[in-house]
């Protein structure tokens, strides 16, 4: 788990009411944070809000264990704060509850949830959500425009199943998500999913800045390059390689033969991702999140759209590093997009072996 440090100890996204009492607790996503603030060094950057912006990929709530529906609280905190992009580069980004992409939330098709929205009074601009998942106008964003310091409540049901993005959409809703504002609501399907080992959170977006990447210093937010739409980084879960051996922090890990489910988001907000695990195929894929019809199987590379998901899963039965990455390399050569599943176990010679006799 993440040891982050916050401007101040925010509410984790909570599940209650109903819910709890049916015994779903655990599905809170967890946030622990304490309060104390940090500096990175590197001349020219700012003082950071946090030591990592980028989500735990294993921070998922448990599979819906009920077999009714329930109403389900979700609390969700946009957040302006600066954290490293990569070391001795910051950059102010705008979150869901100080992380990117935005906490995973997880009800079952047919729930009601009651969601509170809160604009953080340290912020400087108006901040809303439109949810994918919501039957009803603007996906709730009018519902929950609101200016710093401000709350509001928005209630809606979980109509139709599947993995949803949920993003920013003020004005600016391209800025905002490029910040940082978006996240998967999945809505499980009444009879569940498909028991795996392991799920995984990963979510890709565009960063535009107004430096070139890996130039150290304050990176501000850079409109020219956003309308141009050339990044100067492409990001999963927020930071250059966040969860690779290599990079920011630890690859995530699965016993060869586990299934590790992926839960795939492009936050955009505008390029589509060419989503594949090298060494590897995804066994089933769910395109766009949809949990209507049966998966494909042994998919290569999927596109995903901005402003889309994908569900797929995978499993090696060597051991070895694979990479996720989007396939148009440059951006993962040139602009930090990529993450690392760690397959442990025997080496079994009979189907790969980098040294035969
Ligand atoms: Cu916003």
């Amino acid at each position: 788990m993440l040891a982050t440090t916050r401007r101040r100890t925010l509410k984790a996204l909570g599940l209650g009411g109903a819910a709890s009492l049916a015994g779903c607790a655990s599905n809170a996503p967890t946030a622990n944070q304490s309060t104390a603030a940090r500096t990175t060094e590197g001349a020219g950057t700012k003082p950071v809000d946090v030591d990592r912006i980028a989500a735990d990929p294993t921070d998922i709530p448990d599979p819906i264990d009920r077999d009714s529906p329930a109403e389900v609280d979700v609390t969700l905190r946009s957040e302006e704060m600066t954290a490293e992009v990569e070391e001795g580069v910051t950059f102010t980004y705008m979150t869901y509850n100080g992380q990117v992409p935005g906490p995973f939330i997880r009800v079952r098709q047919g729930d009601t949830v009651n969601l509170t929205f809160e604009n953080d009074e340290a912020n400087s601009l108006p901040h809303n959500v439109d949810f994918h998942a919501v039957a009803g106008p603007g996906g709730g964003a009018e519902a929950t425009m609101t200016a710093p310091g401000e709350s509001v409540e928005l209630r809606f049901r979980a109509t139709y199943p599947g993995a949803y993005i949920y993003h920013c959409a003020v004005a600016n809703m391209d800025m905002h998500i490029s910040a940082g504002m978006f996240g998967i609501i999945l809505v499980e399907p009444p009879e569940g999913m498909p028991e795996v080992d392991h799920e995984i959170y990963i979510g890709q977006h565009e960063l535009y800045t107004n430096r070139s990447a890996g130039e150290g210093g304050h990176h501000q937010f850079d409109m020219a390059s956003m309308r141009a739409e050339e990044p100067t980084y492409v990001l999963m879960n927020g930071e250059k390689y966040a969860w690779t051996p290599a990079g920011r922090g630890p690859a995530v890990t699965a016993g060869t033969d586990e299934t590790v489910r992926v839960f795939f988001v492009d936050g955009g907000p505008n390029l589509a991702s060419s989503f594949h695990p090298i060494g590897s195929v995804w066994e089933t894929l769910y395109p766009d999140g949809s949990l209507s019809t049966d998966p494909q199987t042994h998919i290569q590379t999927r596109e995903v759209p901005p402003g889309s998901t994908t569900i797929a899963t995978m499993n090696s039965p060597v051991p070895g590093d694979f990479k996720l990455v989007d396939h148009s390399l440059s951006r993962v050569a040139r602009k930090g997009c990529m993450a690392v599943v760690r397959a442990e176990g025997e080496d079994r010679p009979a189907i790969f072996d980098p040294e035969p006799a």
